[in-house]
């Protein structure tokens, strides 16, 4: 398979770089009142809640790197520093509760199979999400996610509200080739994904190129997420490019993944 390496700042080797402006990333905003926010946010860190004023975490700059393919568009930046990763996975240590049961099966061609990784969903009540044969209800937002979801606005300007938390105990924990293409998703919604803990590879491959006769000879795009790292998947990457996580028999260290996403209730 052919494939390159995309050199993005803070991967697993590199330090970490800060600088740089968020509007250089050009994403899309699919809602006026995000869009709104986000111009708010830029004129001024001081705003108006009921009688009192509030003042916003001073604005940090990032560094971000573009990924674009045909058909893949992507920006990734490291979202917070070792010190504050480090922290926040601690947090995510103790505070998370992975599904249990049946929960933690997926159908593949009408098989089930225990899935090779811990899984849990938070988010708004009401909503829920059908993964692989499996609906998940989300579990009330803690402190701890309501943090990184809010780190993950302040950078973006999108504001998400569900997230998949997925529990790599070593490197022979993975997950499949697979598109994020779920229907309960907000058509064309971007999809926020924050890594913590083992730095790890992160495949993309092309529709076409896929199968023992693909139709097209499109390179895979090979990406490294590192400790505090936030990757930005934007449309239309979920249409047209399959994403997994392959196992690394040398990881021996745990990693915990959340996919933020914009999810309708669909009832
Ligand atoms: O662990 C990752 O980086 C990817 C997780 C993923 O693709 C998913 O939850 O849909
Ligand atoms: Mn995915």
């Amino acid at each position: 398979m052919d494939k390159f390496l995309v050199k993005i700042p803070g991967d697993c080797t590199a330090g970490k770089s800060r600088g740089g402006n968020p509007e250089e990333t050009g994403q899309d905003k699919d809602d006026q009142s995000e869009e709104e926010h986000r111009n708010k946010k830029l004129k001024s860190n001081t705003h108006i809640e009921g009688a009192t004023f509030l003042k916003e975490k001073p604005e940090k700059n990032y560094t971000w790197k573009k990924i674009s393919a045909e058909g893949l568009d992507c920006d990734y930046t490291l979202l917070f520093d070792k010190t504050e990763a480090d922290k926040i996975f601690r947090d995510l240590e103790k505070e998370i509760i992975y599904f249990s049961g049946d929960s933690t099966k997926v159908q593949v061609y009408g098989k089930w199979y225990s899935i090779p990784r811990k899984q849990v969903t938070y988010g708004d009540p009401g909503l829920t999400y059908t993964y692989s044969g499996v609906t998940l209800s989300p579990k009330p937002w803690i402190p701890v996610l309501d943090h990184i979801r809010d780190c993950i606005m302040q950078a973006t300007g999108h504001r998400f509200n569900f997230v998949l938390i997925n529990r790599y105990k070593d490197g022979n924990d993975h997950i499949g080739e697979h598109r994020d293409d779920e229907k309960e998703l907000v058509p064309r919604s971007a999809i926020a994904s924050v890594s913590f803990g083992a730095c790890r590879d992160f495949f993309f491959r092309h529709g076409a190129s896929r199968g023992k006769k693909p139709l097209q000879r499109i390179e895979s795009v090979k990406l490294e997420l590192a400790h505090g790292s936030l990757l930005l998947m934007n449309y239309p990457t979920n249409v047209h490019w399959y994403h997994s996580l392959p196992v690394r028999k040398k990881v021996l260290l745990p990693r915990i993944n959340l996919t933020f996403r914009k999810v309708m209730n669909l009832k």
